[in-house]
């Protein structure tokens, strides 16, 4: 899956990058996998702001199955389109959510998006922020 590094944090070159992954959905059909993805919300798009979109700090995927046929994504931080039908809502800046990843794999047709957008608890934990607790 294409995934545009932000503000360069993360070295990706080993995950293939395909230029139409993250194109806006119209009727695709029914997605080739769907998986459960919890993260942060990094940003959000703001309306007259092209620039702007919707970016998320995700957990690893360890079931996501790549265009290129790799098995796993790790945690990054990703611009996720998100799916026509889906309001971001109250969802702000720093909320943890929950998401399903829908993927579209066939050659021609390969996409992703954001559907089913839940915001969870604040104090939810998320693997990449799992330090130490303090002591008591
Ligand atoms: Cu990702």
């Amino acid at each position: 899956m294409c995934i545009a590094a932000v503000g360069g944090m993360l070295a990706l070159g080993p995950i293939a990058c395909e230029r139409e992954s993250g194109s806006p959905s119209h009727d695709r059909g029914t997605p080739n996998a769907v998986y459960p993805v919890r993260g942060r919300v990094e940003m959000i798009p703001i309306a007259g702001q092209p620039q702007s979109e919707f970016v998320v700090h995700h957990e690893e995927v360890p079931s996501f199955l790549g265009f290129d046929g790799r098995v796993g994504m790790p945690s990054m931080v990703m611009p996720l389109p998100v799916g026509r039908d889906v309001s971001l809502g109250d969802i702000r800046v720093g909320d943890i959510i929950s998401f399903d990843l829908a993927v579209w794999s066939e050659p021609g047709h390969r996409g992703y998006e954001a559907r089913n957008i839940v915001k969870l608890p604040a104090d939810t934990r998320l693997g990449f922020d799992m330090t130490p607790a303090p002591h008591p």
